[in-house]
């Protein structure tokens, strides 16, 4: 048997390599030998050789394929380099008329022949022209343990656990199932004994394998919703030093945004929550940094935690940003001090590897009225009853009414800024050196 896929390979290396290296983002590189190897596919397997039908090299590419797959993606931005899908009804619409299109190979005399021959090339393109666009949605869609940490979190915050996964699975369970059932009826065509069987053979071919993609192809669209919501989520720049403001909710993390940012903070909108978060600048000596709020966090288990304070311990876990953490003592936020003080302690002790500094809001507050708390009891603990007078040790008093305290907090804000800065070009060059002594 003759392999036209050789000649392919040869002639295709070239551009594959050139596409990969004139590329400009490094994981969008990655994901090109993909795009090239699906129109490989698309362009060369199928023979039909003496009338007969023979499935060429579909099976070894494939195991190929899912071994290119695994490679791993280093940084964020995963989402705004998702492929982009097509309605299940154009991918439907679209290879049925490309199948329709595919005639006899030239030469064949005998009519019964050269039907067949037709009917086999007809159901093979039609098998083709739908499992092509499905199996790059599967390769490019990346998987989530190769997803930068912050990315993964938010997928399962935004689609709930497991359904990514699940719906990929159900697109590659509907590629492989047209493929196999491709496969049979353009066999079964290429056995036809006369013109007649030959016609009808393929028209029940070509019927069965679309029946086969409508009843599945919702799964498509629903990639397809998957892959618009994510593209639409908050992008992250982990180059540019962030501040990130924590706190339970209420406590004058929002307003201390607006007084740290350079001009006016934007909404983030995330899908999972009506409430935007806000993201503003920071120039400070020609250096723009990142200052943004997080959803409030309350006192309670992380099983009972919502989407909100998730998005939080995700932004704390995963991503390298600097804490200011927000202190209400006043009580006017609805969580009241030794409240505040457990979260504390509880999110310190977790998360000891970022740059850190406290504030006190509210300050106009404390002064004349603060709220006392029914519950919160004049306590034994002495840290505590420290706290519920002036914080954490070193926390700045803050009021943006008065404004009081705040340009001691930018000048710290600042200085906490640079040392970020420092850490993330640190752990980059780190980074780079791991790179260069991998290769
Ligand atoms: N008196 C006073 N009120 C403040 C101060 N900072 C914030 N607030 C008020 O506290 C409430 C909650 O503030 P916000 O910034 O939305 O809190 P967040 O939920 O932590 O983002 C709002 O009504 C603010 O106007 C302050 O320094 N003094
Ligand atoms: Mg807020």
């Amino acid at each position: 048997m003759k392999l036209p896929s050789t000649l392919f390979l040869k002639a295709h290396i070239p551009s594959t390599t050139l596409l990969f290296s004139s590329s400009k983002g490094k994981s969008n590189a990655k994901m090109l030998p993909f795009i090239c190897f699906c129109k490989m596919i698309q362009s060369s397997s199928y023979e039909v050789a003496n009338g007969s039908y023979h499935p060429t090299l579909l099976q070894e590419k494939e195991n190929n394929i899912v071994e290119k797959a695994s490679r791993k993606i280093e940084s964020i931005g995963a989402f705004q380099k998702l492929p982009i899908v097509m309605p299940s009804i154009d991918i439907l619409g679209s290879a049925l008329k490309k199948a329709r299109r595919v005639s006899a190979t030239k030469g064949i005399s005998n009519i019964a022949k050269r039907e067949k021959n037709k009917g086999a090339k007809q159901l093979d393109a039609l098998m083709k022209e739908l499992a092509v666009p499905l199996r790059t949605y599967v390769e490019n869609f990346p998987k989530k343990t190769y997803l930068h940490p912050y990315e993964s979190s938010l997928i399962e915050l935004t689609l709930g656990d497991g359904y990514y996964e699940k719906v990929l699975g159900k697109v590659d369970a509907l590629r492989k199932r047209v493929v196999s059932v491709g496969k049979e009826h353009a066999s079964i065509c290429a056995k036809s004994t006369s013109k007649r069987e030959a016609e009808e053979r393929l028209v029940e071919g070509l019927k069965k394998i679309e029946e086969i993609f409508a009843q599945e192809r919702k799964v498509v669209d629903d990639l397809l919703v998957i892959a618009k919501t994510l593209r639409a989520m908050p992008v992250v720049d982990l180059e540019t030093s962030t501040l990130c403001l924590v706190g339970a909710p209420n406590v004058g993390k929002s307003s201390l945004v607006h007084v740290l940012s350079t001009g006016k903070p934007e909404i983030c909108n995330y899908p999972f929550t009506t409430r935007g978060i806000l993201m503003g600048h920071i120039v400070f000596n020609y250096q723009k940094f990142q200052v943004t709020d997080t959803p409030g966090l309350l006192k309670r288990h992380d099983d009972d935690r919502n989407n909100l304070e998730k998005l939080t311990l995700a932004v704390l876990s995963h991503l390298p940003t600097a804490v200011l953490y927000v202190h209400d003592l006043t009580g006017e936020c609805g969580t009241s001090p030794s409240e505040q003080f457990s979260i504390y302690k509880e999110i310190r002790e977790r998360f000891t590897g970022h740059l850190w500094l406290d504030v006190v809001s509210k300050s106009d507050l404390m002064k004349s009225s603060p709220v006392v708390y029914a519950t919160d009891e004049p306590s034994e603990q002495v840290d505590l009853e420290k706290y519920r007078k002036s914080g954490p040790d070193g926390a700045i008093n803050v009021s943006v009414k008065t404004e009081e305290g705040l340009d001691e907090l930018k000048h710290r804000v600042h200085e906490l800024l640079n040392l970020q800065m420092a850490k993330i070009i640190t752990i980059d060059d780190d980074n780079d050196n791991n790179n260069k002594q991998e290769k």
